[in-house]
């Protein structure tokens, strides 16, 4: 039986691993295996790669490389970590995933669009989220939030853009929404944090355990 694979995504500071983090332990608490995982990383491989990334030291060989560079940590996490999980029934829930690269590399960074969708189809393959939550608000919002949290630590890789850039990232990220509506849906995440946990967990009832539900109540004799 194959599991569920639910994605989250927006800016920087939007709530990603917070609501993350929340919807799997509501899920656990469902009776359900979940694997809660992220990206760039996930897999021991992909989370080397993670630090080469956010560390900004493949930023000066450019788009393209760090494009390569995040599919190639996508291929490890993916063939490690999501599809085996899947294959065992499990629910993946995962921080990050295509859309950032879409949207950071593809919109942002101005690398080739047939690069992107290739590389993706050599590394996703079969394993395409059914649900993405895309995290929606302001940058300054987010920006603050991000810097509220990290305190005296150094800003990564990303996080070092300007406020400009990522308002751009909010844009691109809504624009894939209105191309994807059945896949991605987009919540506030300005609202309070039980409010956003609420109108996400409402979602993934509706599409995916209602749906087990009635798979289930099917088959009972
Ligand atoms: N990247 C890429 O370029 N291409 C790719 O293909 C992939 C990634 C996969 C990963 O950074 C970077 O890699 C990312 C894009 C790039 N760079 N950026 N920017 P990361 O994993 O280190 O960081 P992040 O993904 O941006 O996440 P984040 O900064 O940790 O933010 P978040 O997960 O969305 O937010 P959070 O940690 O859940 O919440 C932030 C704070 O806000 C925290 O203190 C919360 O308690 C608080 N919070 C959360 N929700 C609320 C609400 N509703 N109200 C008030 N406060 C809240």
């Amino acid at each position: 039986m194959r599991g569920h694979f639910i994605t989250f995504e927006g800016g920087e500071g939007s709530g990603k691993s917070t609501h993350a983090a929340a919807l799997a332990e509501r899920i656990r608490a469902r009776g359900r295996e979940v694997v809660l995982t992220r990206e760039p990383g996930g897999s021991p491989g992909a989370e080397i790669i993670r630090h080469i990334l956010l560390s900004g030291i493949a930023k000066p060989m450019g788009a393209e490389t760090e494009t390569i560079l995040f599919a190639a940590a996508r291929d490890d996490h993916v063939r490690t970590t999501i599809a085996p999980a899947l294959a065992a029934g499990k629910w993946v829930i995962c921080d990050r995933f295509i859309d950032s690269t879409r949207v950071y590399q593809g919109t942002l960074g101005k690398v080739d669009g047939k690069l992107i969708r290739g590389l993706e189809r050599v590394t996703v393959g079969a394993a395409m989220p059914e649900l993405t939550f895309l995290l929606d608000v302001p940058a300054t919002v987010g920006l603050a939030r991000a810097k509220s949290r990290r305190g005296a630590g150094t800003a990564d890789r990303f996080e070092s853009e300007s406020v400009e850039f990522h308002e751009q990232l909010r844009q691109a990220f809504l624009e894939l929404a209105v191309h994807e509506p059945k896949r991605i849906v987009v919540i506030d995440g300005r609202a309070p944090r039980e409010v956003v946990a609420e109108r996400i967990w409402q979602a993934v009832e509706r599409r995916l355990l209602d749906d087990q539900t009635r798979v289930a109540e099917a088959v009972t004799p």
